[in-house]
């Protein structure tokens, strides 16, 4: 039986492909183990600096497997075990995370998109809260990341209606990164993968950390944290070699260590 999850892992990127094409590629308890799995790799490994996640088949991923869903089970168990942990370990990973999303990003698989740090989408890409379709809310942070990234009234749209967005609109909206010609989809995100991959890691990973605070901080609060995570980048190999660098005209070689 194929793997639902392939794991390749090249020059310092871990490239993970969901890959149950049958099911456009739908979250199964197994998958979630496999992914959990390869993120917690990802995370230790020092050479892996960057991650990609796309789905294999027509699709990016359909959220939630639904033929795996007993009558009367109890949804929240599954987010509580799956899903939530899912979108707190991609947001809290100290890598940058980009996400290819190719024909439709559905539910779940919508919102797993929107947790990543820099999604690119095919143009005849489409992105879809389903959920009310099928009478559920929003959820694998939806209700968060939706208002946050295209608006109160966007995502209110989004959530009630259950309309698919397409890729231009998703760009314009500012919940993805950018939407690219279908054929330059892989090509790209790759692209981005690997530069990501040759920059300074530790410093990114606390990008990630200080955007995402900056969602409940004050500006106070943001100007004290932002002192904070300087002050540990600026103790870096990379922040030492990125300034030889600058001072000696010439590409900067980083490591990505913390120190
Ligand atoms: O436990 C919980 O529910 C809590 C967690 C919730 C998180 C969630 O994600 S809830 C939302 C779950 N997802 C959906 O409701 C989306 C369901 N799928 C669709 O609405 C449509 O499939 C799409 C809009 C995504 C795509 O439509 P289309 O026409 O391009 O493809 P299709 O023909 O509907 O799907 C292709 C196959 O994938 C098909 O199987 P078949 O007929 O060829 O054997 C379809 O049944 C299967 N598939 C698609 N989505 C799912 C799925 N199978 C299981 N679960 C799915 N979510």
């Amino acid at each position: 039986m194929a793997e639902d999850l392939l794991v390749a892992r090249r020059d310092g990127v871990y490239v993970l492909t969901l890959n149950r094409p049958d099911r456009l590629n739908a979250f199964t308890a197994s998958l979630h183990q496999a992914v959990r799995a390869a993120l917690e790799d990802a995370e230790r490994d020092p050479a892996c600096r960057a991650i990609l996640l796309h789905g294999a088949g027509r699709g990016f991923c359909a959220g939630q497997d639904l033929t795996e869903i007993e009558p009367g089970a109890d949804i929240g168990d599954i987010l509580e075990h799956r899903f939530n942990p899912l979108i707190r370990r991609i947001h809290a990973i100290p890598k940058p995370v980009v996400c290819a999303v190719h024909g439709v990003a559905a539910g779940a698989g919508a919102n797993l998109a929107f947790a990543c740090d820099i999604v690119l989408a095919a143009r005849s890409a489409r992105f879809v809260q389903a959920f009310i379709k099928i009478g559920l809310i929003p959820d694998a942070g939806g209700t968060w990341a939706l208002p946050r990234l295209a608006g109160p009234a966007r995502a209110r749209a989004m959530a009630m209606l259950g309309d698919p967005v397409d890729a231009s609109q998703a760009e314009a909206w500012g919940l993805i990164w950018r939407a690219v010609p279908d054929e330059e989809l892989m090509q790209e995100a790759e692209r981005i993968a690997a530069q990501l991959a040759t920059q300074p890691t530790h410093a990114l990973g606390l990008i990630k950390r200080a955007l995402d605070a900056s969602q409940t901080h004050t500006l106070d609060q943001q100007l004290d944290l932002e002192r904070d995570l300087q002050r540990e980048a600026g103790r870096t190999p990379d922040f030492a070699e990125g300034t030889r660098a600058f001072l000696e005209k010439r590409p900067p070689r980083f490591t990505g260590r913390p120190a």
